[in-house]
């Protein structure tokens, strides 16, 4: 089989990918070692920025977003029992909206294969080759029978496990990396969410963070150990200590009900650089890694994205070749902007097990400061409804 752009991976950034560069009129594959329904229903982010709902409306893909999305013009951090808003609209003019990431890979998946879009799922054993060729190559396994992909451009949109980084010979890629001391446990409950906005709760015990997925689904996360057992979470456990975190002394609290989903993910920030080897380019989760509490993984891979089909369609409609060169430089300006206020805030609202009584008070200082300065307030709201996106023209 030939095509334009063989795409690794069928999550957001492959599917959005593959999805703009149909629009352009340039050919892809793409190749995901999950079936359909497992990408489908796999629970991960839930904040888009507003340059993210943009991009989905503007290029046709928005319409379940605009109806079930949730708009929030703010948020709230909580410390000693006490919450205080962050208005967004009101300090940049912009919003987020909450819509979970499952939903939006649904809707690229319905979009692209109704205008018939080559997916290949369940593709198993992936493997690229001669990736500083003008034809780079994808190999994998369909029910044991052995295909291939000759392609002008592979993208690695296989996120931080994937095979496609590993592929460039040793040394190309210089990785920048921290590994925090604590992960997430985040569960979804069956439970009416008890107020319309998000918080971002700075507790002795650990962070705890309230969400939504709809009027009647909430999302909840606790600080935990990276290597935490579920076994060691029955549901009582879990909503203790979700109460005990975020209950407020003006008598707020998150509803209880029946827990849908429970999982632990550990954190990381982690970068590669540059994010092309030859006619390989790296997009999304398998470039880099955001800790969570920015809201910023999947956006980062859409914005990544963005700028690749740009490089891509200045190149078959243009012939040219300077766009795709600056691919890498472009995005990482966004990226490290990114990663700064992701470790920013992880670094403000956890418990850090070696922080010593000065970092404590640094911290709660730094609370104090953002939500009492407009100042701060600002700087901190015009990251998170999304810093402006990178062009390469
Ligand atoms: P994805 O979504 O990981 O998609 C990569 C796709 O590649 C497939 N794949 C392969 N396919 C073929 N052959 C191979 N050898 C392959 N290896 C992998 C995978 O099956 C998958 O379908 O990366 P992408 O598209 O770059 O999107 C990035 C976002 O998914 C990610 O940044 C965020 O979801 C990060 N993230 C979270 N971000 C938040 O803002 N809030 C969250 O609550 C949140 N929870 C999470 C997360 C990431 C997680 N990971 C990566 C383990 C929870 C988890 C568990
Ligand atoms: C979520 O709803 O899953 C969510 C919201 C905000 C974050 C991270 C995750 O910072």
């Amino acid at each position: 089989m030939r095509t334009q752009v063989g795409i690794v991976g069928a999550g957001p950034a492959g599917l959005m990918l593959s999805h703009l560069l149909a629009l352009q009129g340039i050919e892809s594959v793409v190749i995901e070692a999950r079936s359909r329904q497992y990408c489908e229903d796999r629970v991960r982010a839930g904040v888009l920025e507003q340059g993210t709902v943009d991009l989905l409306n503007e290029t046709g893909v928005g319409e379940r977003m605009q109806l079930q999305g949730l708009l929030h013009h703010g948020i709230e951090l909580g410390f000693d029992r006490r919450r205080h808003r962050i208005d967004m609209t009101k300090l940049t003019g912009r919003a987020v909206t909450v819509y979970g990431q499952h939903e939006v890979v649904r809707d690229l998946i319905a979009a692209r294969l109704k205008a018939g879009g080559q997916l290949f799922f369940e593709a198993e054993n992936a493997s690229v080759y001669a990736l500083d060729s003008e034809r780079p190559m994808v190999r994998y396994e369909v029910g044991g029978v052995a295909q291939q992909l000759e392609c002008d451009f592979i993208a690695g949109c296989d996120g931080f496990h994937g095979i496609c980084r590993p592929s460039a010979p040793e040394g190309v890629f210089q990785v920048y990396e921290r590994v925090y001391p604590f992960g997430w446990l985040g569960i979804l409950a069956e439970a009416a969410p008890s107020q319309e906005e998000l918080v971002y709760m700075n507790h002795e015990r650990g962070f705890a963070l309230f969400s939504m997925r709809s009027p009647t689904v909430t999302r909840l996360y606790l600080q935990c150990d990276p290597a935490e057992d579920l076994k060691e979470w029955p549901d009582e456990r879990v909503w203790q200590e979700l109460q005990t975190r975020l209950t407020c002394d003006d008598g707020w609290r998150p509803n209880e009900g029946r827990i849908l989903q429970k999982s632990v993910t550990p954190m990381r920030s982690f970068v590669t650089e540059p994010m092309q080897y030859g006619r390989l380019f790296l997009a999304g989760d398998s470039a880099h890694i955001v800790p969570p509490t920015g809201a910023k993984g999947m956006n980062l891979a859409i914005s990544d994205v963005r700028v690749l089909a740009e490089g891509l369609a200045g190149f078959y409609k243009a012939g040219r070749s300077d766009l795709l060169a600056r691919y890498s430089d472009v995005c990482l300006r966004r990226i490290w902007k990114v990663q700064r206020f992701s470790w920013w805030m992880t670094s403000m609202l956890h418990q850090f097990p070696d922080a010593s009584p000065f970092d404590q008070r640094r911290q709660r200082a730094e609370l104090d400061y953002v939500t009492s300065s407009a100042a701060a307030a600002k700087s901190l709201a015009e990251n998170y409804v999304g810093l402006p996106m990178e062009h390469l023209l």
